[in-house]
Formats: C-alpha cells, structure tokens, sequence
C-alpha cells in the first residue's frame, strides 16, 4: 500500500528538491544545485508568510516574525541538506514544521512578545565536507575557520570554492558571537530516528540527550600489483586490514553496547585483476558514554594496526569529527513536557544517537528538541517515513511550544 504523503503546500512544494528519481533517495549536497533550489524554497516560503530573511556568514538560512521588541527571539528548524540516498523527512521535516506552527500562531491570532525565526542549518549531515553540523558548528565557534575553508570534497574542492560558487564568501566564515544573547532559545523539531515513540504510541516526544559520537578516517597504504600473477606471501594489500576493521568495529559496538558504523570507503585504483594500492574508510561510532566510546574507538584501532603490520601495510587514523554527550538544557525541556502536557499532548522524554545543530548549538544557548514517530524507525534512507497525522501533530506540538516560549 502506498504510503500517504502529507498533504501540506509547503512540504510538497519541497518534495521533489533534490530527490534523486533512480535512488529514490535526496542528494542534497551543501552549495550544490539541489542545495540552491532549496535555499530559493525557504526565502518563497519565509516571502510568502512576509518574515524577514537573513542568510548569516556561515550559509544558515534564517527567517524572523520579528515582535517589533528587541527581546531574544526564540529560533524552530533543522537543516535541507541530507545523506547520500537520504529520506525526505530528517531535517526538511523540521523546517516545514517551524513555517507551519507560524502559520498556525497566526491563525489563532496569537501575538508574539519576542521574535520567532525559522532556520535551516548549513551542511548539517556532512555528507559533502566531512564535518557534520558545520553551519551550526561555525557559529557557534566550535571550529575554526581557516580549517573549515580547507574542508574538501571528494573531487577535492574545498569549501571556499564551493561557497564561491554559490555566491557566498567564505571569507566572512566564523563564530556568531551574539548567538547566545540573540537567542533566547533553539527548538528543533525533527523525525524520530528509531522508533521508541511508536513502541510507546506517542506521535511526538521530547529530546532528553545525545550519545556522543565521532567519525574517524582510515588510511590504509599497500601495493599495487596484478591480481593474478602476485603470489600471496608477496601482497601487501590494503584491503585486508581495512576489512579487519569492519569486523572489528562491529564486535567492539557489541561488546560495549555501542554502534560503530564503516560504510563509506575508497578503494584505489580498485580494478578487478589488480591488488589496490590504498584504501581510505570511514569509521562512524556512537556510545552511550565517552568511556565506551573511546574503549570501542580504541579496538577499533588497535585490530587495524595489527593487521595492516601483519600485511605490510602502512596505517594512520585521523578524527575527523567529534561530538560530547549532550544534555539538552533541563529547565527547557521541563517547559516544553509541561506545556505539551497542559496542551493533552503526552510526549515521552527520550535519548537518541544522532547528531543534531540542537545538540551543537547547547554550548551557547538553552536548546530543545522534539521528536515525530517515525514508525519503521529507519532513516538516512529513502524508506524514512512519518505519518501525515503525526507531521501535523509535530506541527501542533511546535505551536504550542512556540506559544509557551515566545508568548506574553
Ligand atoms: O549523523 C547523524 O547523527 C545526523 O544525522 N547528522
Ligand atoms: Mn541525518
Ligand atoms: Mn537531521
């Protein structure tokens, strides 16, 4: 059975940005085309509902209902950009979700007594430079950025070039130094990335914390040679120590309850009859704590640089990525239950083991999230799917939360 698509004007209209017809999937790459077009849909959508519109130095989108005070506004959002093949709700969910509560506060006649912006995050998920959660990490001046402009992408363009291109100067890159005084609070609604709300039957939950979690990168060098004349106590082949690592990097997420993740790789020049010279590899893990964090990380490790000696292959790991646990501000997340409780609606607290610029953003100002069922709990995958009924109830819940934060 078809599943149904959540008949709201704005969520449609972004539907097709970026969806790659084969795949099924969205590839939309920071400053890409795909990323063009769905910065051109948030200043439509922001135009359509008269906000203002500020693009700041480090390529986030914001749009104001300004109060016509000079209170700190109260910030809704997420991010457009998504993972390879990724599904259509992680971040674009969030983002329509903000228009839409507005448009709801409006409705109701409702005044607010600071401002409320809508946001969409720069290169949330990485998946062009690397570095996950780079627009919000950039200003809240969590990475520098001179490093930043030096980020490259797989065909070795770097974020200055590609900022360039997209009509943007990398030159004006850096901390926003007024965010925490700016704000007086983040709230990002987002698709459940699992499905505990489902198991609990509840549409919407409230964010309680972040596993920490890093991304490491493998290199691995060998030799080139033929694939059919090399004996095998002559190979030194780089692959053979890269897999070690995957099956390593599985049974220490099993030993220490964690998740260790190896999907992306490079492997060179990858013919079929020869032996590669070199494999780079990505290792994505998550734990519950920084101690069974780094205790898997570190077999994860240990295994790769026993095997790459054992077939004379040369290794070195670089972290690439890291984020500490994260607690989401209590008192924000006590407002937000209470206020959805007094509203009927009953949201379950909950961790999860994604990132989020939530998550990066609680380093400068109190930060929520709220959480949308996602019934098969699978995302980063064209299969992620959300309820019209629970996108509506995310909708109605972001209302009330913007109500209670931004009200008089
Ligand atoms: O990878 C993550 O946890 C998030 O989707 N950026
Ligand atoms: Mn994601
Ligand atoms: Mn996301």
């Amino acid at each position: 059975m078809q599943a149904q698509v959540w008949d709201n004007p704005l969520w449609r209209s972004l539907l097709p940005l970026g969806r790659d017809e084969q795949a099924g999937g969205y590839r939309r790459y920071s400053f890409t085309a795909a990323d063009a077009a769905c910065r051109d849909w948030f200043v439509q959508a922001a135009l359509q509902r008269n906000l203002r519109t500020e693009a700041d130095r480090n390529g986030n989108l914001w749009a104001f209902w300004d109060a016509g005070t000079e209170s700190a506004a109260v910030a809704a959002g997420s991010h457009l950009d998504s993972v390879p093949d990724g599904g259509a709700f992680d971040g674009p969910l969030g983002v329509v979700s903000a228009f839409c509560a507005i448009d709801v506060l409006r409705e109701r006649g409702f005044e607010p007594a600071r401002p409320v912006a809508v946001v969409a995050f720069a290169e949330e998920e990485g998946a062009r430079f690397g570095r996950a959660c780079l627009g919000s990490r950039l200003s809240s001046g969590v990475i520098e950025p001179e490093a930043a402009r030096e980020l490259t992408d797989a065909d070795g363009v770097t974020l200055a070039q590609a900022m360039a291109a997209a009509g943007l100067d990398s030159g004006r890159i850096g901390a926003d130094a007024g965010l925490g005084s700016r704000f007086a609070a983040f709230v990002e609604l987002h698709i459940e990335q699992g499905s505990v709300l489902d198991g609990l039957g509840a549409a919407v939950g409230v964010g309680e914390s972040i596993w920490p979690h890093g991304r490491w990168r493998l290199d691995f060098a060998g030799r080139a040679d033929h694939a059919g004349t090399t004996r095998l106590g002559d190979r030194r082949d780089p692959m053979l120590p890269f897999a070690c690592a995957v099956l390593e990097a599985r049974a220490a997420a099993k030993d220490t309850g964690a998740l260790a993740t190896m999907s992306k790789v490079a492997a060179v020049p990858g013919g079929t009859n020869g032996i590669n010279s070199a494999v780079r590899a990505w290792l994505d893990a998550r734990a519950p704590d920084d101690e069974h964090l780094i205790r898997l990380v570190d077999q994860v490790m240990e295994t790769a640089r026993a095997a790459a000696a054992t077939h004379g292959v040369s290794f070195r790991a670089e972290r690439e990525s890291w984020s500490p646990l994260v607690k989401f501000d209590l008192e924000l997340q006590d407002r937000l239950v209470t206020a959805l409780a007094h509203a009927g609606i009953t949201a379950p607290v909950l961790p999860t083991g994604a990132g989020h610029d939530a998550g990066v953003l609680a380093s400068v100002l109190p930060t929520a999230m709220l959480f949308v069922r996602n019934p098969s709990g699978v995302s980063h995958s064209p299969a992620e799917y959300a309820a019209p009924q629970d996108c509506q109830a995310g909708v109605e819940a972001l209302a009330v939360v913007l109500t209670e934060l931004a009200g008089r």
